[in-house]
């Protein structure tokens, strides 16, 4: 089943994908595999765009098809959760200025929902301003920031310049990730720390705001 489930997103069999994902989830398949699963499908999709055996629609595709099953997914995770329903917090997310990557910021984003927060994504091509703007308004104790493009780590520290121009910058936690992030970046940015995936990114913010 997970085979042929990897093997229908890979080939981008919409239906067929959704159709296997389904059953698995009332089949009692763990939630947390099938999103790892789904990650390593997307990887195989970006080898196959390396190659030049896919192209951009393929990647397109990929990203509609990988929204509905993690839509498909949060719902049970969230069901599954011991902390869904509490208020440990406010996180608010974005994919930064100039990237239009979602799928790692939507893993992200319900998880941080399963584990109990509240969380705002913003969506994604985010200006540093649009950040400051939303978060006078949200409060939130952490702003989380994702970035695939390379070219999108200058506007990460560009936005955690704006948030100290603002003069909010000792009231939030700022918190970084995607593909190309590592610590190095991090501290480029300014940012307060890093998550490798979205395991890391929930234990980030559970350190940074309490709850075990
Ligand atoms: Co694009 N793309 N893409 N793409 N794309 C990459 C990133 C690329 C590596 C492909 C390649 O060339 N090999 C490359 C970037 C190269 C670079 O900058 N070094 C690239 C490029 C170049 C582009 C375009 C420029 C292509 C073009 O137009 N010529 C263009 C850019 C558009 C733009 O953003 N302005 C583009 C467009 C697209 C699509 C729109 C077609 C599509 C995105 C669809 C969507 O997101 N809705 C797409 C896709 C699908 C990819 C690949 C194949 C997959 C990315 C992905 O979703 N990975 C990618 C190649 C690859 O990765 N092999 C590629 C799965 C996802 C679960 O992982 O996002 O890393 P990830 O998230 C993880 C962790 O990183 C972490 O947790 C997540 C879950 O574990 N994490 C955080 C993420 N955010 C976090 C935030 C946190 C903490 C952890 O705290 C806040």
């Amino acid at each position: 089943m997970q085979e042929k489930l990897f093997n229908a997103i890979v080939e981008m069999r919409e239906d067929e994908a959704l159709a296997l994902a389904i059953e698995s989830l009332e089949g009692g398949a763990d939630p947390l595999k099938m999103v790892d699963l789904f990650r390593k499908a997307v990887e195989e999709v970006g080898n196959r765009y390396e190659k030049g055996e896919y192209f951009l629609p393929e990647l397109m595709m990929t990203g509609q098809i990988m929204n509905q099953l993690a839509e498909l997914t949060k719902d049970k995770i969230v069901e599954g959760s011991a902390d869904s329903g509490k208020t440990r917090g406010k996180v608010m997310i974005g994919t930064v200025k100039g990237d239009i990557h979602d799928i790692g910021k939507n893993i992200v984003t319900f998880m941080l929902d399963a584990n109990g927060f509240e969380v705002k994504d913003l969506g994604v091509d985010i200006s540093p301003e649009k950040f400051v703007e939303e978060a006078k308004a949200f409060d939130p104790q952490v702003v989380g920031m994702s970035a695939l493009l390379t070219l999108a780590i200058e506007p990460m520290k560009e936005t955690v310049a704006a948030f100290e121009k603002a003069g909010l910058r000792d009231k939030v936690k700022i918190m970084v990730g995607g593909a190309p992030i590592n610590d190095a970046i991090r501290e480029h940015a300014g940012a307060d720390g890093w998550g490798k995936d979205a395991v890391e990114a929930v234990a980030l913010a559970k350190k940074w705001i309490g709850g075990a």
